[in-house]
């Protein structure tokens, strides 16, 4: 297993290399282009910059007797433009045009040495809440999904508004104002796109990109859906374990696989995140491990800490399952708690990627980790 950490980038992250290097245990930076939109060619040579800066060390390093590298085997996200997954000519680009570009960056990447590459598949936005800051019973602030407040609203403008808003300046994948400029367009284009429908894009999509992730050697891996149950009455479709075994049968290569994040399963009541891990062993090919607590019937949510007490998603019987497997892949803790001095206007991060609780969350899974691989 390897042990990763998500970074934004130079100036776009209020953390930095240095400081990741200084948490035990990781080795993979999770990184992506942020400034490119779904749907755009990635280029060699940017591909190139950005891995020589988390492979690398700088002369300043090297003067501090710093030796410890990362590896960039693990891109997430290359986003899914939304002409493949309507199978429509979307804000100017027809899917074939957006298909052939992904395909191209999956070249790129793989000629590069990235092994994973993550994306999602649900219409529109990335993960989505209603409160990116809000305060937890021990003082730290937290993402927060209230069920009530996204059942009464009826225009997604709004919620649009309120997580740039929370955003801090700072870019939030899947929600690039540019492109959610054109929600009109996006409602017109989904109209009438079923689960079926929805599937069938899929299939399209996983068939013409399965082939290049072969011959280049990348593993595609889905994220889940987050959270895991329909919004706004459009289709999600990697939800549950039917939906994602669904996903996996459309196209039957290895190389179609998950990035599981058990925290986004386990936000649909009866998914069972250590049942998943278990099933899909053998085509997970990167995992988030983190922890959710709900808090009333409507399915209304916290993120907590990752210990598996603070919450409802046993990260222990999780973890104990990679173990027992000798899981060969990656993982990562996925969001975190916003922590003391990161609850300060000055110390704000990117909602959810803070340094302390992510930090604290992978010596915990390492701890599990450990334990049962030294007692097998
Ligand atoms: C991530 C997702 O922050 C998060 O919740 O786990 O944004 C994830 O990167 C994407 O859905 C993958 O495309
Ligand atoms: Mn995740």
């Amino acid at each position: 297993m390897h042990m990763g950490f998500r970074w934004y980038g130079e100036g776009n992250d209020t953390i930095s290399l240095d400081d990741i290097r200084q948490i035990p245990g990781v080795e993979t930076i999770v990184w992506s282009l942020h400034h490119k939109q779904a749907g755009e060619l990635w280029e060699p040579e940017e591909i190139e910059a950005e891995m020589k800066k988390i492979t690398g060390l700088s002369e300043d390093d090297r003067k501090r007797g710093v030796t410890k590298t990362f590896n960039a085997d693990v891109v997430e996200s290359v986003n899914v433009h939304e002409s493949i997954k309507t199978g429509k000519t979307l804000l100017g680009m027809s899917r074939d045009e957006a298909l052939d570009n992904y395909i191209k960056t999956i070249e790129n990447l793989g000629k590069a040495g990235v092994k994973v590459v993550t994306y999602n598949f649900m219409p529109v936005f990335d993960w989505l809440r209603t409160d990116m800051f809000h305060p937890s019973p021990d003082g730290s602030t937290a993402l927060y999904y209230d069920a009530h407040k996204v059942a009464q609203l009826d225009d997604p403008q709004k919620l649009i508004d309120e997580t740039l808003d929370g955003a801090n300046g700072l870019t939030m994948p899947g929600w690039e104002p540019e492109r959610l400029a054109h929600l009109g367009e996006f409602i017109e284009a989904y109209k009438g796109i079923d689960h079926e429908k929805y599937y069938e894009n899929y299939k399209v999509f996983l068939d013409a990109v399965i082939p290049t992730c072969e011959k280049y050697d990348v593993k595609l891996a889905v994220h889940p859906d987050d959270p895991s149950f329909d919004l706004f009455g459009w289709p999600r479709v990697v939800s549950s374990k039917e939906g994602i075994q669904r996903v996996l049968d459309l196209n039957k290569s290895p190389y179609n696989g998950l990035c599981l994040c058990l925290g986004s399963f386990s936000s649909r009541r009866g998914n069972d995140p250590v049942d998943a891990v278990k099933t899909f062993m053998d085509r997970i090919h990167f995992s988030h491990v983190r922890n959710i607590k709900f808090l009333d019937e409507a399915g209304s949510f916290s993120e907590v800490g990752h210990r598996a007490c603070e919450g409802d998603v046993d990260t222990v019987g999780i973890m104990k399952a990679y173990a027992e497997a000798d899981y060969q892949g990656y993982i990562r803790p996925d969001h975190g708690r916003h922590l003391w001095s990161e609850n300060t206007e000055a110390g704000r991060p990117r909602p959810g990627y803070g340094l302390y609780d992510r930090a604290l969350g992978i010596q915990y899974l390492l701890g599990v980790w450990d334990a049962f691989k030294y007692n097998k």
